[in-house]
């Protein structure tokens, strides 16, 4: 799939869109997740203009999971997650329903835990 620059988190990376930022740095761009699974659930997302994760060169693809490390430290530390939970979802029929590379971090809290 080519990529779409209209897409709603490419509109964030212009600040064409809010978001609620919680990380940035050169490569990378993390934010809350309008639809929270969970409290504290957020979103990381390459500022590079990939769909799925086979678009990421894998010089861009560190940078980015540092960052996804980063959050996902801060989750733990901040919200006193007891665990992380990583999705990253590729294509619409996988349910990908926004056309760029994003990973889910959801905190797995103690009450989260116990109603699987
Ligand atoms: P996925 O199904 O993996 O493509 O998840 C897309 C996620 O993006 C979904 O959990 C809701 C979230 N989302 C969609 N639009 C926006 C938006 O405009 N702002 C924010 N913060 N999140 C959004």
């Amino acid at each position: 799939m080519s990529y779409n620059p209209d897409n709603v988190f490419a509109k964030i990376l212009r600040g064409d869109l809010p978001c609620f930022k919680i990380y940035e740095d050169d490569h990378s761009l993390a934010f809350m997740d309008i639809m929270p699974q969970a409290t504290g659930h957020a979103l990381v997302i390459p500022k590079y203009a990939a769909v799925t994760l086979a678009d990421l060169p894998l010089a861009y693809a560190q940078p980015v999971l540092a960052a996804v490390q980063k959050v996902m430290a801060a989750q733990q530390q901040v919200l006193a997650a007891k665990g992380v939970v990583l999705m990253q979802l590729n294509g619409t029929e996988a349910g990908q329903t926004v056309p760029h590379l994003h990973f889910h971090l959801i905190p797995a809290h103690l009450s989260t835990l116990k109603a699987h």
